[in-house]
């Protein structure tokens, strides 16, 4: 069972995803798209730097990081904004924080009943992603 955030994830619940999206300045077409998507998560951790890749039939995005150090993040295909990121373990939650133009934006990954859980918040609202493992083990 899999204790760490890496590996191969899929979407199983997906709550206030569309106000989260609202409050980054989505589109109305593009939430609707967006509203219908499972989306992937693959997770490759090598000490201190991951490389989280979200996926979707739709758009792809990947961050690369390590933890503790901030770096410049373009968040391609999303919204488009430039932020400085910087993420931190704080107990066994993995957090980022995104500094720009929205405020009290970031994410919190973390691993409960082997599910990977993400809430993504942006200017008071919350979404939170639960996600299965599917990782191929052999
Ligand atoms: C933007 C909302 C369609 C929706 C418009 C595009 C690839 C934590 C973190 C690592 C994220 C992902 C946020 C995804 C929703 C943004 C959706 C295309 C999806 O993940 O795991 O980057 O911030």
């Amino acid at each position: 069972m899999p204790a760490s955030l890496s590996g191969k994830w899929e979407m199983i619940s997906n709550v206030n995803f569309d106000n989260y999206m609202i409050a980054l300045g989505i589109s109305a077409s593009l939430r609707k798209i967006a509203a219908k998507l499972t989306l992937k998560k693959k997770i490759e951790r090598q000490e201190d730097q991951f490389i989280v890749k979200t996926t979707s039939t739709f758009r792809n995005y990947t961050v690369t990081f390590k933890v503790g150090q901030e770096f410049n993040e373009f968040t391609k295909g999303l919204d488009n904004r430039h932020l400085k990121s910087l993420v931190r373990w704080e107990g066994n939650k993995l957090i980022c924080e995104q500094t720009g133009e929205k405020k009290n934006r970031g994410w919190t990954h973390w691993i409960e009943d082997d599910k990977l859980h993400l809430e993504l918040f942006c200017e008071g609202q919350v979404c939170k992603q639960v996600y299965k493992n599917v990782s191929k083990t052999r």
